[in-house]
């Protein structure tokens, strides 16, 4: 499902968001946009990146061949925005903010971005998993924009989804094998990449979907790299309670932080 985006979306556009869980929105950042990111995402690769990102699991097996199992990787790096001034600019991009004021706002407070690249050949697959597993929040008030800067298909691992997966919240996930502990994801006999919906985008595109939504994608089967940087915004009352990022104030990209009852400053030291 796409939604061109105008001044803002439509409120259709955001209801069928939070019903189906996810939303394609073309062109929130134009070509020169993406083409400046997408500049300085090589330069991070190439200098911060860790090249070796591999989830763990016995999903590996079900998803890949034994070569392309030992090989399947994904270049990864948490808060590009610490390295990078186009991509602190990014996370507060008019356009983006629109967007995200139509299915969140009016209060939207910034959480991370997370690079997700996919090597040429054997660009690692990503098991179906929500994301709640890797940020643990009170409720569903989360809203991660995957920002595509280069466009995705069936040949390069575009993102899948299951439909209306987000409505019944948080799932249990698998983390831990008999040989140690693995990265969440769900049993892969009950939830199947064949089950889901791709959302082939563009460049400049950006799909919006809940911190509940099963998610997946395939192998870049491509000889170019797949690159996406996931960008996430949630309520500033929805309290994290584990994981990436947790205790760390974000930076409102609209409206206001309210302040209610028993609520502290952040600290300063
Ligand atoms: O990069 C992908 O294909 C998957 C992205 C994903 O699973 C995530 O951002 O949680």
């Amino acid at each position: 499902m796409t939604a061109t985006v105008g001044q803002v979306l439509a409120d259709a556009d955001a209801e069928l968001f939070w019903e189906r869980g996810y939303l394609r929105v073309a062109q929130v950042f134009s070509q020169e946009e993406a083409g400046e990111l997408k500049r300085e995402l090589d330069r991070l690769i190439g200098e911060w990146a860790n090249r070796e990102s591999a989830w763990t699991g016995p999903w590996r097996q079900a998803y890949m061949d034994q070569e392309t199992e030992r090989a399947g990787k994904f270049a990864g790096m948490h808060d590009l925005q610490y390295y990078s001034a186009a991509w602190a600019r990014a996370i507060l991009h008019p356009r983006l903010v629109d967007v995200l004021v139509k299915v969140l706002g009016p209060d939207v407070e910034f959480h991370h971005t997370t690079m997700h690249v996919k090597v040429p050949e054997t660009g690692m697959p990503f098991p179906m998993h929500q994301d709640h597993p890797f940020y643990k929040h009170d409720d569903g008030r989360f809203i991660d924009v995957l920002l595509h800067l280069d466009d995705t298909n069936s040949e390069n691992g575009e993102i899948r989804f299951l439909e209306g997966s987000h409505r019944g919240g948080p799932l249990q996930h698998i983390t831990e094998t008999a040989e140690g502990p693995c990265s969440p994801h769900l049993p892969v006999d009950e939830y199947r990449l064949a089950d889901t919906v791709a959302v082939p985008a563009k460049a400049g595109d950006v799909v919006l979907m809940t911190i509940n939504t099963v998610h997946g994608s395939d192998i870049n089967r491509s000889s170019q790299p797949r690159r996406l940087v996931r960008m996430g915004y949630r309520h500033p009352h929805n309290r994290q309670t584990a994981g990436q990022s947790l205790g760390r104030p974000g930076v409102m990209v609209a409206g206001n932080r309210e302040r209610r009852e028993g609520d502290q400053p952040f600290r300063t030291e």
